[in-house]
């Protein structure tokens, strides 16, 4: 029988992902995992003020720079079923793009539409970024559940979603959303009386600027505690042996060296 991750058999969910531009891998975290992790976004949003802008939302709460206090989050960021997707759509190397976790409070209207990819001026077919929402609370379509436009990760430039056209990825919580960076979205209006909270994360082609600078935002003493799969992600690793070394040396190989004094 084929292997079957998040009610979903593997292959599928390439094909889903590739079709229709996103694939939902529902419930992919065991309770205690999501348990823990759901205790950390707390901790970290806890105190939050909300955000300043009507994109990021002024009754939602977000919180950044999440490398340098990643704590039980690190298996969401890391997780193998997630980033086989990236994987096949990015190639072996990529990076994290924005990564923040997203409280949408309740009163929270709908963010305006738009694809992630679109902060490069990338012609509309290259796939440049491979993203996922995890739901750390259910998604309903009455609490803000991302609303997605299916299928409009292969729309032309200039086209754009109408209201019928969208979707509420309705999902409980634990599950992945995983996205084209070209595919139209939003976070959805939450008229419910509780807060939707998510943890986003972009993945990104490793020859482009990220949203965030991991680098700087984590510091090279925390980047040289974190898991090797993570520093990578964080943009330490080069893309090629003549993109993204350190004083000519692989980074990895110099934080070492520095280490060592
Ligand atoms: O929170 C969501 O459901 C989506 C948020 C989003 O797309 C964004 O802020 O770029």
């Amino acid at each position: 029988m084929a292997a079957e991750i998040g009610g979903i058999d593997r292959t599928d969910a390439l094909a889903k992902l590739r079709d229709e531009g996103f694939v939902v891998l529902r419930a992919l975290l065991p309770d205690a995992q999501l348990a823990a992790a759901r205790d950390h976004a707390n901790d970290l949003l806890r105190g939050q003020a909300w955000s300043d802008n009507d994109f990021d939302g002024r009754r939602t709460r977000r919180v950044y720079s999440l490398l340098s206090r990643v704590g039980a989050l690190e298996p969401l960021l890391l997780h193998p079923e997630v980033h086989r997707l990236v994987t096949a759509q990015l190639g072996e190397v990529y990076q994290f793009g924005m990564l923040f976790l997203s409280a949408v409070d309740p009163a929270q209207g709908a963010q305006p539409l738009h694809f992630d990819a679109g902060v490069y001026p990338l012609p509309r077919e290259v796939e440049a970024e491979t993203n996922v929402i995890w739901a750390l609370d259910d998604f309903t379509a009455s609490n803000g559940a991302t609303l997605i436009v299916p299928g409009s990760h292969r729309w032309a430039a200039g086209r754009r979603p109408q209201p019928q056209e969208l979707v509420p990825a309705v999902m409980p919580a634990g599950s992945a959303l995983v996205y084209s960076g070209r595919l139209w979205h939003a976070a959805g209006r939450n008229s419910a009386e509780t807060t939707r909270r998510a943890l986003i994360c972009e993945h990104v082609l490793p020859w482009l600027r990220p949203a965030d600078n991991h680098i700087l935002a984590t510091g090279v003493d925390v980047l040289r505690s974190l898991a090797p799969g993570l520093r990578r992600l964080a943009g330490v690793a080069p893309a090629t042996d003549y993109l993204g070394f350190v004083a000519g040396q692989d980074p990895e190989q110099w934080l070492r060296q520095i280490a060592s004094g």
